[in-house]
């Protein structure tokens, strides 16, 4: 897709509904566990769906954007296998010469502006049975820095607990949580803008992890480099934090230090659910849309994968690629959660570095739990493959290394209150190589060369019945069956 459509989800929608990569459904669907349950037949797939009549509502939703790797590099106009090196380049340009977003005056979110803002008008879907209620779960938060200024884009859940208020779940280290702590200290509120439905330059950045984006740092203009343009923004008109211009819809918000409310549950990436406690609360003071909005919502499972598991794999490849010779791939497992488990595949240079290998990717990447690194010759997007590594070249006296009492991911219930254990495999064979560990390969030929006949196998109920009619296959006749 043209790079400069990139930025918009509508121009997105159009896109996909173009290729054939866009489920339409024109029922009308419950927004309450109905929108959820109907989505996830679709999960995974290589369309994204719109749902174009919400009970109770005139707004659509749209979902989808991210399950399938397969569509995400289709829009991007990347195979599929290159998304985490295309991302971890974008990064590096930005980290190397960052082109900032500008300022301008309209943009479509600012078409509708509402200062009684009544969360009760928009589709916000309640996704699983036991969720607390309805939940944003993909719109990008922008905050400035209380004390530097400086803007921070970031991915967090919201849940709609009144007409203007909201329950948000800030995981701990993140630099939203930095700024609550600093505007406490200088007693004063900390504004913020909610922007819904924006397309993947800014959701990726978003979602970039710290360890590439640091504090002082404006992740935002990671966005420009998908763009190929800088990222538009425009001014709120409470708090002059700034909103995303082609946003569907675009919330003020602000949290006063010490407020709490409850949220939770939620029905996590991890799949369980998020527990309910009392979590910073928010105000809406005014909300802008488009005219014609669609409400943007993903599901927390493979969508997660192939955003923070997708960043997180580009941050651990650039750093591993850095810093230990022969590093070749990494991937993240679904089995893992999407980025709970690395994969690293890797020539080896000298024996030891894939022990280094899996303590920089523990460190470009903390919520990792489990890292296995494997030689280059293992295919490290299926598991089997890694399974036959570790079964054949993983030595379990001296190739897994354990790190009790250290930082991980409070969501994953292996480590709470954030605290747990971590292991690494190093299923590499011993360096230097030696004949038993050398994997043997048929030669690659391809049968569209040869004239072969290929027979449909038939189903053992249509072989009974041909039998019956006296017109049996091999069996009847008396042949031979391979
Ligand atoms: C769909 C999605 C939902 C997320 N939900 C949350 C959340 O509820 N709370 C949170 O702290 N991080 C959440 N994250 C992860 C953060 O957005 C991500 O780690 C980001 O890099 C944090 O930004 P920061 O480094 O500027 O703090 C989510 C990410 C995605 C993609
Ligand atoms: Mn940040």
């Amino acid at each position: 897709m043209a790079a400069a459509a990139i930025h918009d989800l509508a121009a997105i929608i159009d896109e996909l509904d173009a290729r054939g990569r866009l489920v339409r459904v024109r029922s009308e669907v419950d927004p309450t566990f109905d929108l959820a349950g109907l989505a996830a037949e679709f999960e995974g797939g290589p369309r994204a769906v719109l749902f174009e009549k919400i009970k109770g509502h005139a707004q659509p939703v749209f979902t989808g954007l991210y399950w399938s790797r397969e569509l995400l590099g289709d829009l991007l106009g990347k195979p599929e296998r290159e998304l985490p090196a295309h991302v971890a380049s974008c990064i590096k340009n930005w980290q190397q010469r960052p082109i900032d977003p500008v300022v301008v005056e309209r943009g479509p979110v600012l078409e509708v502006t509402e200062n009684r803002v009544d969360l009760a008008q928009l589709p916000i879907p309640i996704h699983a049975e036991k969720d607390g209620g309805p939940y944003f779960d993909a719109a990008v938060v922008i905050a400035r820095d209380p004390e530097t200024g400086v803007r921070n884009a970031s991915i967090q859940r919201f849940l709609v607990t009144g007409p203007d208020t909201m329950g948000i779940n800030i995981d701990s280290g993140r630099h939203l949580e930095l700024y609550l702590n600093k505007a406490a200290e200088r007693g004063h509120a900390l504004p913020f803008t909610l922007n819904v439905g924006v397309g993947p330059g800014l959701h990726f950045a978003a979602a970039t992890p710290a360890e590439a984006a640091p504090a002082d740092t404006d992740e935002l203009g990671i966005a420009s480099e998908f763009h190929g343009a800088p990222l538009e923004l425009v001014r709120g008109t409470k708090s002059g934090v700034e909103m995303v211009a082609h946003a569907m819809y675009a919330l003020e918000c602000e949290m006063i230090p010490g407020e709490l409310t409850e949220e939770g549950p939620f029905a996590e990436v991890t799949g369980y659910y998020a527990k309910r406690e009392p979590r910073p609360k928010v105000h809406v003071r005014a909300l802008h849309r488009r005219r014609h909005p669609i409400f943007h919502t993903i599901l927390s499972g493979k969508e997660v994968y192939n955003s923070v598991g997708l960043l997180g794999e580009a941050n651990v490849l650039s750093l591993l690629q850095r810093q230990v010779p022969g590093v070749r791939d990494v991937y993240f497992t679904h089995g893992g959660s999407g980025f709970y488990h690395a994969v690293v595949a890797m020539a080896q240079k000298r024996a030891g570095w894939s022990k280094q290998a899996i303590l920089a990717a523990f460190a470009a990447f903390p919520p990792l739990k489990m890292v296995t690194v494997v030689d280059d010759d293992v295919d490290i997007r299926n598991a089997s493959d890694v399974e036959w590594a570790m079964s054949t070249r993983l030595d379990p006296r001296t190739g897994i290394i354990t790190i009790d009492n250290i930082f991980g991911h409070g969501l994953n219930p292996s480590f709470p209150d954030y605290l747990g254990a971590k292991v690494g495999f190093d299923a590499t064979r011993a360096y230097p190589h030696r004949y038993e560990h050398e994997r043997a390969f048929y030669k690659k030929v391809s049968p569209a060369k040869y004239d072969i006949v290929v027979p449909e196998v038939k189903a053992a109920k249509k072989r009974a019945k041909a039998k019956k009619n006296g017109n049996g296959g091999p069996d009847a006749s008396g042949g031979a069956a391979m």
